[in-house]
């Protein structure tokens, strides 16, 4: 028969976001459960056209289960996913509790689609978003020239913290909108009050961190760029630093991306291969207003990339605008893509 899917965390943004892909893809599955947190149990969401109630979050809900993508913080992640598992699902874990388990594969199916089929946990992890964002073009660049460096400035949307980093922006918009505010020190983070999920104002400002602070003055946020783009890549010592920056935008997420190679690039080396990848659009005619930006890429499914440049003084490197859906491609996207080809290999 069919595969019954979990999805762990069906009411947040992502989880919305999810059940709206498995909507519109192939219908595969046979019973598609939604789990939640007890206080979202006995609600109805719409998926394939049909009403479905959430249940709560219990080892008996992963009764008869084949596969289980979970959308949940790392704390519930770490303890259920191996309930899970217990069961005999396979599971995709959306959170960071698992990504850097060397016996938990790291998977985008358009660059390294081979590591998800050795799982000794039984657990496949997909990326954090702002690196999902952009991995997918900067794979298919390293697959052409061989990638040495990655310098990446971040661009975040809100939604990256969930539907409270979306609310918190919506209100904070509604309290600066038609005023004549962001001209003295303070004005937006006095009108703003309380800055939500973020650590200051993001309407009418950008915010340079994203996460919890970690060692010598980086974001958690900045590690995971670093060492999730080395574990998909294969590429352990590649040199990797980055910032990353919280910015009015309520979903997409951008990156200006400095990659450096083994050998010469050139920009028409660059289109050729970009237009070429599955997964990746290339948008980059500046001389007619050509390149992606987030309020055009928002509800789309590929990485979109522009502003390709050979770096002035470098000529091994490149210099790119990445923009990519956080909760499609960076978060739901990816899962529904890893559950469908593992889905595949199970016997039916
Ligand atoms: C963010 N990547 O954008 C993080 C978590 N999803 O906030």
């Amino acid at each position: 028969g069919r595969p019954t899917l979990a999805v762990v965390g069906a009411t947040g943004a992502v989880g919305t976001v999810l059940l709206g892909i498995l909507s519109e893809h192939a219908d595969i599955w046979g019973e598609i459960r939604l789990i939640a947190s007890p206080r979202s149990a006995g609600r109805k969401l719409a998926v394939r056209g049909e009403q479905v109630e959430v249940v709560a979050l219990t080892e008996d809900a992963f009764d008869g289960v084949h596969l289980a993508v979970f959308d949940v913080p790392d704390e519930v992640s770490a303890r259920w996913a191996p309930v899970a598992v217990g069961k005999g699902a396979v599971v995709i874990d959306n959170s960071g509790a698992f990504r850097m388990d060397p016996d938990v594969p790291l998977v985008v199916p358009e660059v390294n689609p081979h590591a998800a089929r050795v799982r000794p946990r039984g657990i496949i992890a997909n990326p954090n978003c702002t690196t999902l964002s952009m991995i997918v073009a900067i794979g298919a660049l390293h697959a052409a020239f061989g990638l040495s460096e990655l310098v990446v400035s971040s661009y975040q949307a809100v939604s990256g913290a969930g539907q409270a980093g979306i609310d918190a922006l919506r209100e904070q918009h509604a309290r600066v909108a038609g005023t004549d505010l962001g001209t003295q020190p303070g004005d937006v983070r006095r009108a703003v009050g309380d800055t939500g999920p973020f650590p200051a104002p993001v309407a009418l400002n950008v915010v340079p961190f994203a996460g919890s602070l970690t060692e010598d003055g980086w974001s958690s946020e900045e590690l995971k760029v670093r060492n999730e783009s080395r574990k998909i890549l294969g590429l352990p010592h590649l040199k990797v630093s980055a910032t990353c920056v919280r910015v009015p935008v309520v979903t997409t997420h951008s990156l200006a991306v400095h990659a450096r190679f083994e050998n010469e690039v050139t920009v028409a080396g660059a289109h050729e291969i970009l237009a070429a990848a599955p997964g990746v659009v290339l948008c980059d005619d500046p001389a007619a207003g050509e390149y992606p930006t987030p309020a055009d890429v928002v509800g789309t499914d590929p990485t979109w990339v522009g502003r390709v440049r050979r770096s002035l003084d470098d000529p091994c490197a490149l210099e790119l605008f990445v923009c990519g859906d956080n909760l499609r491609k960076g978060a739901a996207l990816n899962a529904v893509q890893i559950a469908e080809a593992v889905a595949a290999e199970l016997p039916s």
